[in-house]
């Protein structure tokens, strides 16, 4: 008989609730949990997957070493942190700290003590390069936030909103913001259902914009230009919000003239989408009474991101869509310190261009964080400061940076390459190190990321004060030696004689909600996971111990309301960067037939993501790809004719950088001209004869320094122009 517990999935920001099944000591079934509040008993794939990954036969039970020969063979973990250690004093000895880099990828989110104690480590070592997959996804969130200010009243709930505006995100599959990460499908058909009027900007026929009331579907790239020319029809027609802004912002007359250009004319021409669509969206989304815009990773790859994020911002603002005195709060703190939201503005600040500097393209630390995409470089540039060694935890480079040969070049480079990985990813291939980690259920959880999530962006957390703790629920399989993530990082500052000042920030950049929480790890105590989870929620508005009392989860009845203004406060939401409007300007007056011009390249190249797989996660699982990892080159029926291809026919791809083969398959959601392809999946440089196996890397046709943001390094990984041929059956 199965022992069947109650957790939670930490997958993706979501954090379901879930049961799981233990017989014999392991998990074997993962499903929906009908008892928990929230979630009443919504999974996906990915969730209900785990049991494959904690008991996949390739999954690593023991550390790994390169040895010289090449080969890489277990070595006891407690061995591996003595001797990465060693090796990282010796390259600081000789280069200094800034030769080591961190970069911690989205697979420190189930693990709420990962990213801070490696970020701890890196300040005991004294080296600014830390690095996170946020700044090849949607930096311009922070960059935007940090030009525009926050409200501290936070957002507005999705539940009570007559329109929401979604531009190039499809949260249906990806469970990013805007709808309800508690099950969005039912979440959006409620919402239509009692007359939600969405909008939705996006060029395929997302799961997510088929519940549209107006779906725009332009050309990629043009998202920038359609929010100015709604904000263009919204100031004319006078359907802005004069009172908020008057009360709240700044720069009003400056945004207004810098939409000017932006005609619903000029839009339509740019955009290649009817004129009346840009009043249409601007009259439904402004004559409503309550409902926000929110962003995801469509946008931000096809260029402008700082830029379309901070006019959705304004959006908002100029609406006047924010949460107002006396309103119930949308998502109050639970395992988050109790914090009480006002109804006034946190002032912009610097966000970009301090800190430290790279030695390429005079990119700089910014809000978002170092510039992942020239990390590659700044490894192969020689000199002072140059890069040595890379610790990579929860992350996948050779499966998610962009121009995968360069990286390769990069990570073969390194004196040092460690990652804390449960498999042989592509990039764990090239390591010298590889730390096995313990998985989820085999360490306690809890819900406090899915909440902090809300700091990255509005849209995201939960709505109404929730929490959940699970219990570790299995012991790792016998036999195994592993380690979680932050007793690697601790184990290596003992063994280099370092403390670790681990902080915990409520906020992001330089926005934070309360002082942040510090703690020191060093020789004198090694403490439990669930020692340091309590430090971490030491003072949250629910205590820890009242939520374990609650091991479905638990919605708390409180009502928190936003408060008033303080008397004294001026702050105020400041809609006039002249940076960021200045690149409004370019916009306005740039070459843009050129842009979309498709003599040379006749196809544009989008990203999306598939309800499967989370990035490189489970693409090599059965489970979820179905016996084959392949994702395959997705077309329009009428492009498919055109080239005289049918599934499952072999393509070559080819764009300005480099060129991939790949598997074709029929997609009537996409506009003709554009085709689609998930990320993550193939091999390294040299497997390409391998794609109908293991798929295909579209990474490797993105340039890092050629069409990228100067603010940020983000460089295009979308709208990708590439030129399709056949390679036959
Ligand atoms: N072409 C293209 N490139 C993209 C994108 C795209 O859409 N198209 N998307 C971009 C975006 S938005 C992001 S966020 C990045 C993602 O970039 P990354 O975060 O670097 O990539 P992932 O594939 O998510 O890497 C996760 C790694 O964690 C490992 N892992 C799995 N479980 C665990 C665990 O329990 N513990 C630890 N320590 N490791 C674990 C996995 O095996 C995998 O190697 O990619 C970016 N790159
Ligand atoms: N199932 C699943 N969930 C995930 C992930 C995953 O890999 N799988 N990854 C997680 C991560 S790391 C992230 S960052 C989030 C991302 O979450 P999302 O940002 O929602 O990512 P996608 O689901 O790829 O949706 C992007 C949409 O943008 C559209 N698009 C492409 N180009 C443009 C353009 O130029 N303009 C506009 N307006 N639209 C465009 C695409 O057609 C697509 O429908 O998802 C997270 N959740
Ligand atoms: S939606 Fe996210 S948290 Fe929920 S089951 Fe799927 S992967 Fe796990
Ligand atoms: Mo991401």
């Amino acid at each position: 008989m199965a022992n069947v517990q109650p957790s939670i999935c930490r997958l993706c920001v979501a954090h379901c609730g879930v049961l799981a099944s233990i017989e014999d000591g392991r998990v074997t079934r993962v499903e929906g949990d009908p008892d928990n509040p929230l979630f009443r008993g919504y999974t996906c794939p990915k969730g209900r997957a785990l049991p494959e990954l904690h008991n996949h036969p390739g999954r690593l039970l023991q550390s790994r070493k390169r040895g010289s020969d090449g080969q890489l063979r277990p070595i006891a973990s407690e061995q591996a942190v003595a001797e990465v250690a060693q090796r990282l004093r010796a390259i600081i000895d000789e280069h200094g700290p800034r030769a080591v880099a961190m970069y911690a990828g989205t697979n420190v989110l189930p693990y709420p003590t990962s990213a801070i104690t490696a970020n701890a480590f890196m300040r005991a070592i004294g080296s600014p390069m830390f690095f996170t997959s946020n700044t090849i996804d949607q930096p311009g969130k922070q960059i935007a936030a940090s030009a525009h200010g926050h409200w501290l009243g936070g957002d507005q709930p999705f539940e009570e909103a007559d329109t929401w505006l979604l531009v190039g995100v499809n949260p249906v599959i990806s469970k990013a913001a805007g709808v309800p990460g508690q099950n969005p499908a039912q979440k959006l058909k409620e919402a239509v259902e009692r007359g939600m009027q969405l909008i939705v900007i996006d060029p395929r026929l997302s799961e997510t914009a088929r519940r549209a009331a107006l779906h725009i579907r332009p050309r990629p790239g043009e998202d920038a230009a359609i929010l100015a020319g709604m904000l263009r029809v919204i100031f004319t027609e006078g359907w802005h919000d004069a009172e908020f802004l008057a009360a709240h912002a700044s720069g009003v007359e400056a945004l207004r003239a810098a939409v000017a250009p932006f005609t619903p004319e000029h839009v339509a021409a740019r955009a290649a989408i009817p004129a009346q669509q840009v009043i249409d969206a601007a009259r439904i989304f402004a004559r409503a009474r309550k409902g926000m815009v929110n962003t995801g990773t469509g946008q931000s790859f096809s260029m402008h991101n700082n830029l379309t994020e901070y006019l959705a911002l304004a959006l908002n603002t100029v609406c006047g869509r924010w949460a107002r005195a006396g309103e119930r709060a949308n998502r109050p703190n639970a395992l988050l310190p109790a914090w009480q939201p006002k109804a006034q503005a946190f002032p912009p600040y610097r966000g970009w261009g301090y800190g430290e500097r790279m030695r390429v393209r005079g990119l700089t630390d910014a809000a978002c964080g170092m510039p992942t995409a020239a990390l590659a470089e700044e490894i192969l540039l020689p000199g002072e400061g140059q890069v040595r060694a890379l610790i990579c935890v929860g992350g996948n480079p050779m499966a998610a940076w962009p121009d995968q040969r360069k990286t390769e070049r990069a990570l073969q480079q390194l004196d040092l390459l460690v990652t804390i990985d449960p498999e042989y990813s592509a990039t764990a291939e090239l390591a010298d190190y590889i730390i096995a980690p313990k998985l989820q259920f085999e360490t306690p959880g809890m819900s406090q990321g899915g909440e902090m999530i809300k700091f990255f962006t509005p849209g995201l957390g939960f709505p109404g004060v929730y929490a959940q703790y699970s219990p570790r629920l299995v012991e790792p399989p016998p036999g195994a030696d592993l380690l979680e993530e932050w007793q690697f990082f601790h184990g290596l500052a003992v063994q280099m004689g370092l403390a670790l000042d681990v902080v915990v920030y409520f906020g992001f950049g330089q926005f934070m909600e309360s002082p942040p929480i510090v703690y020191r790890l060093d020789a004198s105590h090694t403490p439990s996971t669930e020692e340091l989870y309590e430090r971490i929620c030491s003072r949250g508005r629910v205590p820890l111990d009242e939520v374990r009392r609650h091991p479905h989860g638990k919605v708390w009845p409180e009502d928190v309301r936003v408060a008033a203004a303080d008397p004294d406060c001026e702050a105020r939401l400041e809609l006039g960067n002249t940076t960021l409007l200045q690149e409004l300007a370019e916009v306005a007056s740039a070459d843009h037939e050129a842009r979309h011009d498709r003599s040379v390249f006749p196809y544009r190249l989008l990203s999306r993501r598939h309800n499967n797989f989370m990035n490189s996660l489970g693409t090599r699982i059965d489970k979820l790809n179905g016996g084959r990892a392949s994702n395959p080159l997705l077309m329009h029926p009428e492009d498919l004719a055109a080239l005289g291809l049918r599934e499952g026919d072999a393509v070559r791809i080819e764009s300005a950088h480099d060129a991939i083969p790949a598997v074709v398959a029929e997609d009537a959601t996409l506009l003709p001209g554009l085709v689609a392809m998930t990320h993550a999946f193939g091999g390294r440089p040299g497997d390409e004869a391998r794609f109908r196996e293991l798929g295909s890397n579209p990474g490797r046709l993105v340039a890092t320094d050629v069409d990228y943001d100067p603010l940020t390094g983000m460089p295009r990984m979308g709208d990708i122009p590439v030129r399709i041929q056949s390679l036959g059956a």
